[in-house]
């Protein structure tokens, strides 16, 4: 799958495992699968013969079933280890029997994730292709599956290393220039090294991006619903999931605490997040607090919808009010809502005649006209979100990233950034070429040739057991 990955990355494992890699319950049929080096002698018992390799074979399976069994001896198999699957009946029963029978023939119980483990640990897949498993069998959408399906055929592990490569290149060439500075030689000029940082910083400054999309698809994006007291935010958060989570009343200040839901629109997952209403100056320490708290979630969020009672306030005044509390870096989009009021609050009869009228001060921003009381406008609110998150686009240009992956990218983008500032300030190249070995062992991180075995156990525990 992946002819970069080193060969067998630690020594070999013994165990021969056993699982069942189809579903609990009834099917038309169930596999049994087995890894590792006692698979032949298993096979002999339990099938009377090993298969030859690679070929449907129909056998009896020791009594307990009958069915076709499928031999891939090592290292041509997804493990890197012997392997043999057994497709039988779809009952529970006969998988249990299956199982115990070859745990009696001196297999062990599979624990979760311990197939694609073995493959991590042979070098047949790396770790950002056996996470990607795991996010292809969990996708709740066809965009996040074909991001994961990306990364599994090897894109993001791909682009991961061609910066590490280019990352690699530009060290030797700078300690090259330490070892002959003492004989003046310019082995790199200033602006060469300059010209590539840039260009590495902009490689990784594109893949940052692909993986914050992959992220929104898969572990799904937070949006924080915020905005002054008494625009509709709890009303928006209520019709979004579909039923009452929130209070809701004519009095501003209803909401205090950050209140949490998880949604899905068309298979996409979402995090919605309503806030207590923010104004210049709180009534009592409740307000106080639940403002605090409104901003700590907006910090954290993937996006603002700042909620506007376009009746009372359609020249988005509490915008400009509230926007010094949002936080920088987050997006913003502006909500219009109450637009089956009009402005002097009595309702009116064609809603989508009475959208805000323009020169805004939060101009630029994406904005979306609706009323949360009435549903009118929610569609459009949807579909926004779907393309905000990329998944209008069907998955395209995203890779399945996690959070992890973003914070080693991350991290790798603070040391080239330093390594830039270094070298603007004239520092010796040194501790420039330290800075660019930092930035390769984050990169290292991802794909997991710098990865600590807890981390390893923390991944593949995610999995299920088969897999
Ligand atoms: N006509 C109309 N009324 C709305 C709409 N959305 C909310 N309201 C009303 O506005 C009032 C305040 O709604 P909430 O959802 O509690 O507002 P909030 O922003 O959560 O308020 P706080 O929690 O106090 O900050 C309630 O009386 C709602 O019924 C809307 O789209 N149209
Ligand atoms: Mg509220």
């Amino acid at each position: 799958m992946n002819a970069g990955a080193p060969a067998r990355r630690r020594g070999a494992l013994p165990e021969t495992i056993v699982a069942a890699a189809t579903p609990p319950g009834r099917g038309g049929i169930a596999i049994v699968r087995l890894s590792g080096p006692a698979v032949p002698a298993i096979a002999e018992v339990l099938l009377g013969a090993t298969p030859s390799p690679r070929r449907a074979t129909r056998a009896s399976f020791a009594k307990l079933d009958d069915g076709i069994a499928l031999y891939f001896p090592e290292p041509h198999s997804y493990t890197g280890e012997h392997v043999l699957e057994l497709h039988g009946h779809g009952g529970p029963v006969i998988v249990e029997a299956l199982i115990a029978r070859a745990v009696s023939l001196g297999a062990r119980r599979a624990h979760a994730g311990e197939f694609t483990q073995r493959a991590y640990l042979n070098g047949k897949i790396d770790l950002v292709q056996a996470e990607a498993v795991a996010d292809l069998i969990d996708a709740a959408s066809q965009s996040a599956a074909t991001a994961a399906l990306r990364s599994l055929q090897g894109e993001f592990s791909q682009r991961v290393r061609s910066l590490g490569d280019a990352l690699a290149a530009l060290r030797v060439q700078v300690e090259a220039a330490i070892d002959f500075s003492d004989e003046d030689l310019e082995a790199l000029p200033e602006a060469a090294l300059r010209t590539q940082l840039e260009a590495i910083a902009q490689q990784l400054t594109s893949l940052q991006a692909a993986g914050v999309q992959g992220r929104l698809l898969t572990e799904g994006m937070t949006v924080v619903i915020a905005g002054a007291p008494n625009a509709g935010k709890s009303t928006l958060l209520n019709r979004l999931v579909g039923h009452e989570a929130a209070i809701v009343t004519p009095l501003p200040g209803t909401t205090r605490d950050v209140l949490r839901e998880r949604i899905q629109i068309d298979g996409m997952p979402l995090q919605v997040l309503d806030t207590a209403g923010l104004r210049a100056q709180a009534g009592d320490e409740i307000e106080a607090e639940g403002m605090r708290r409104a901003e700590t979630a907006m910090a954290q969020a993937d996006r603002i919808l700042f909620v506007i009672d376009a009746a009372a306030d359609p020249q988005a005044r509490s915008y400009e009010a509230g926007a010094t509390r949002l936080p920088a870096q987050v997006p913003v989009t502006l909500v219009f809502n109450k637009i089956d009021l009009r402005a002097d609050g009595a309702p009116v009869a064609a809603p989508s005649a009475n959208l805000p009228a323009l020169g805004l001060p939060g101009i630029g921003l994406p904005s979306v006209a609706l009323s949360a009381r009435t549903g009118e406008g929610m569609d459009r609110l949807r579909e926004h979100l779907k393309s905000a998150a990329g998944f209008a686009q069907g998955g395209e240009g995203a890779i399945s990233a996690r959070a992890r992956h973003l914070e080693a990218l991350a991290r790798c983008a603070n040391h080239l950034a330093t390594a830039r500032a270094l070298l603007e300030d004239r520092n010796g190249r040194e501790i420039i070429a330290e800075e660019l070995r930092r930035a390769s062992v984050s990169l290292g991180e991802i794909i997991g040739t710098e990865s600590p075995d807890e981390l390893l156990g923390r991944i593949f525990a995610s999995f299920c057991i088969g897999k």
